[in-house]
């Protein structure tokens, strides 16, 4: 597959615009993949939020194995910090990530009643690009989406939506992928948050039937027959026949097995499915 890379400029100018908006909250709520947590955090990010608390969402659950989010959860827990695993469309998201929140700061609480006063909390999203950071605010502010600015008439204050017993910025901060490990590199396209337009789905579905074969075959088996998993591209012609992608003079149809396979994972119709397992990542979130 192509290198896939991302250009430092914007690099630079989305570091600078988080740092801003850290800096105003009390904590930070970074919004992962929970199919796929390694590819979709950036570990550059860790430095913007100095000593603000952060609870990592393990968010898309719904898609992703239960034991491996739970596994990188305690992991991250582990080291210090906040995990919660999360369907963000389901009904009881907000009411967990509330109760999250509350318990992440109540250190700040406690300072803040040793003053004799109470600051309303505050809290902004940040993500890479399609993790669910406007799901994850639109369940937390409700449809009502009660707006409070930070001063009336000024463009350039930061807007505030108020949210139950605390406040979050109405921008989630969007932050690039992290592009320096090639096999991490390729989860971040599985799942979608890459765009499509500069992907090449022959070569994508590929190297996911690669990695599912070896993750996860009774799946392919399940839902595609396949049985022989001695190359990608006889899965891929197994796929094919299964579904009747056959084109006229009796070839296989691959770019449309391609697009099924990669829209099937993407949709959770193969299963739900972690691609990396907690086991390898010691560290973290740390
Ligand atoms: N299955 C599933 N889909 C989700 C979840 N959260 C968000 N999505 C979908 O993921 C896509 C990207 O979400 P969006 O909030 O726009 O991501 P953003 O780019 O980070 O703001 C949308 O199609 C959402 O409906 C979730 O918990 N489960
Ligand atoms: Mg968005």
């Amino acid at each position: 597959m192509k290198h896939i890379q991302w250009f430092p400029g914007h690099m630079t100018k989305a570091m600078r615009m988080m740092e801003d908006s850290v800096k105003l909250c009390d904590g930070v709520l970074v919004i992962l993949d929970a199919r796929a947590p390694a590819a979709t955090y950036n570990k550059n990010l860790k430095k913007l939020f100095g000593n603000k608390p952060v609870l990592y969402v393990l968010n898309k659950s719904d898609l992703a194995d239960e034991g491996r989010a739970k596994g990188f959860c305690a992991l991250i827990e582990r080291g210090g910090a906040y995990a919660l695993p999360l369907c963000a469309t389901d009904s009881s998201a907000a009411k967990r990530v509330g109760a999250k929140i509350s318990s992440m700061l109540s250190e700040k609480h406690r300072k803040d009643e040793e003053k004799g006063m109470r600051r309303p909390d505050r809290l902004m999203v940040a993500g890479i690009p399609n993790t669910g950071k406007s799901t994850v605010i639109n369940a937390l502010s409700g449809a009502k989406r009660a707006i409070t600015g930070d001063k009336a008439g000024v463009t350039r204050g930061k807007q505030w939506i108020r949210c139950a017993g605390f406040e979050l910025l109405d921008t989630p901060g969007t932050m690039p992928p992290s592009f320096e490990n090639q096999y991490l590199a390729r989860h971040l396209a599985f799942i979608g948050c890459i765009n499509d337009d500069i992907l090449d789905f022959g070569d994508l579905s590929i190297e996911l039937l690669g990695e599912l074969s070896r993750l996860c075959p009774e799946k392919l088996t399940e839902r595609y027959g396949i049985s022989d998993f001695s190359a990608p591209l006889a899965m891929l012609e197994q796929l094919c026949k299964r579904r009747g992608f056959i084109l006229r003079g009796g070839e296989f149809d691959y770019e449309r097995g391609a697009k099924a396979l990669v829209d099937d994972f993407r949709k959770g119709r193969i299963g739900r499915i972690t691609l990396e397992s907690p086991e390898e990542y010691e560290n973290f979130g740390v």
